[in-house]
């Protein structure tokens, strides 16, 4: 009787030891078509899978191994008398080695220029069933999904033509987690290409993907709390030096993100525990963040800062003049990281623009205590010409820029939230407030804390005002415009306390809660 030894790869890493060794304790290399011309350089013989079975691969390889004489091989159950007889009767032989690795779906189909084509043809239809068959049969046949266990499986089968258990049900465990892991990778795929359906599904595939992909964090939101991070990749983005990120570091990462995709001019935005706590655009990024640090100069110790241009090295002398904890920028300037490098436990990040373009993740999701939330982000592509302003008075062009600009801030503070600002710099910010008018207290009281003369200051709110006492604070503060989304049953008495007061006031049309 031969004992055969299948080998189907699509990396072909390591395989020629693999198939020399096996070849050299006994075994018959069986292979299919590409796999078998190049281990015909090293192996005295290699049989194709088609001569084994009598069928030709077909379809131009969909059906190459899909043949009841390999899954019999691979299935029959070795201590099980009436399988040993169906075997002989058909004159089946065992394949008791597998070694399998798959088309490379993921790396195709996320490449740009990537045909739909060629998308398909990388979908392995027939590998997973081999590596399904052998991992289910893992007390008598050892299935290979990665290169890195062909040394311990060569020394182990030397010793033993049957595997310590321990042993194969780890390759067994490898070897549905790959089958599960290549799968999810095709569904997100799939998912990516029908963003609103996926909203729909119980459990969208790109969520089940990712956690088939967690990276163990040293704890959660709290020492207390485990934590995790599941994501394929940094997707966009890369720690190029400091300590490990924590969970916080990570969510506080993504907020900056997300507010820095919203300013064009050189801008510096500080982060602290997710919202923005200052913020400054200007013609250098220098000024910018001079005045992002100026809005609050309490707030951004041990903060986060992200900037939009290549870090130049004033802008990083003036940011390492506080302890900052991480920095995010596109690009850093010649000499800028071996100034930054020398505090050990500072992060730096690079990240891509074209990760704020878009985000990759095709929805956003949020856990409940039982069940999840999905939602569209948050991106609409507003456009000023819609905004009306609802006032007598008109906003001036100084005041149409600021207002543009802190409705931009506000839109990523979490709700309730109140900005008020000047053309390209944020001078006060109220957020997570229950109730509207403590945000515009908060905003005000901060405002006036740090230095900030008000006059002629505006304000933003990412929900409607419910009543005009908002208003009367903010008229006695020297605020001189407002913008909010409108919709409130009290829009006309707010409108008539502006017009008594000699505000101008947008409404958006748009509301930007973050809960
Ligand atoms: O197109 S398939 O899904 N049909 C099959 O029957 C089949 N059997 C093995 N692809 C199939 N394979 C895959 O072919 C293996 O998973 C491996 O990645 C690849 C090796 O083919 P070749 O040796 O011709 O390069």
């Amino acid at each position: 009787m031969n004992k055969y030894a299948l080998i189907s790869v699509a990396d072909k890493t390591g395989i020629e030891t693999l198939a020399m060794e096996l070849e050299r304790m006994g075994f018959t290399i069986l292979s299919t078509s590409h796999t078998a011309d190049y281990l015909k350089q090293f192996c005295q013989k290699v049989v194709l899978v088609s001569d084994l079975t009598g069928f030709p691969e077909i379809l131009e390889g969909r059906v190459k191994t899909l043949h009841p004489v390999i899954y019999a091989g691979i299935l029959a159950d070795r201590n099980n008398p009436a399988h040993a007889k169906t075997l002989s009767e058909l004159k089946i032989e065992h394949i008791d080695v597998i070694a399998v690795n798959l088309y490379p779906f993921a790396s195709v189909c996320w490449k740009e220029n990537a045909t739909e084509q060629e998308i398909i043809e990388n979908i392995d239809i027939g590998g997973p069933a081999l590596i399904r068959a052998g991992a289910k049969n893992y007390k008598s046949v050892t299935v290979l999904v990665d290169p890195v266990d062909y040394a311990n499986a060569l020394e182990l089968l030397k010793q033993n033509s049957i595997l310590p258990e321990k042993f194969s049900s780890y390759l067994a465990q490898k070897a549905f987690a790959k089958t599960r892991d290549y799968d999810a990778e095709i569904a997100a795929y799939f998912a990516s290409q029908g963003i609103e359906e996926s909203i729909t599904n119980e459990l969208p595939a790109q969520l089940e993907f990712a956690i088939s992909l967690k990276r163990k964090l040293r704890y959660g939101e709290n020492p207390h709390q485990n934590g995790g991070f599941y994501a394929k990749v940094t997707s966009g983005w890369e720690l190029i030096h400091g300590k490990e990120l924590s969970f916080n570091n990570i969510m506080d990462i993504d907020s900056a993100f997300r507010a820095i995709r919203l300013f064009g001019k050189p801008t510096a935005i500080i982060i602290k525990h997710c919202n923005p706590c200052g913020i400054g655009s200007d013609e250098t990024l220098a000024e910018a963040y001079r005045k992002a640090y100026e809005t609050d100069t309490e707030a951004p110790f041990g903060g986060i800062v992200i900037v939009n241009r290549p870090l130049d090295l004033e802008t990083a002398t003036l940011i390492n003049n506080i302890f900052t904890e991480i920095i995010i920028a596109p690009a850093f300037e010649p000499g800028v990281l071996e100034f930054l490098k020398k505090k050990k436990n500072r992060r730096l990040i690079r990240y891509e623009f074209s990760l704020l373009e878009k985000p990759l993740n095709p929805i956003e999701i949020k856990t409940l205590t039982s069940g999840y939330l999905a939602q569209d982000w948050d991106l609409v592509n507003e456009s000023t010409e819609n905004w009306k302003i609802v006032t007598n008075k008109q906003p001036a062009p100084e005041e149409l820029e600021a207002l543009i600009y802190a409705w931009k801030a506000v839109s990523v503070l979490k709700s309730n939230a109140i900005a008020i600002a000047k053309k390209d710099s944020v001078l006060g910010l109220g957020c997570g407030q229950t109730s509207r008018i403590d945000a515009v207290q908060l905003a005000l009281w901060k405002a006036k804390k740090f230095g900030h003369d008000l006059t002629d200051s505006v304000c933003a709110s990412d929900g409607f005002f419910p009543f005009r006492d908002c208003i009367d604070t903010l008229a006695k503060n020297g605020i001189s415009a407002i913008i909010q989304p409108g919709g409130s049953k009290n829009d006309a008495e707010c409108i008539s306390a502006c017009n008594e007061l000699n505000i101008a006031m947008v409404f958006t049309g748009f509301r930007h809660f973050k809960h």
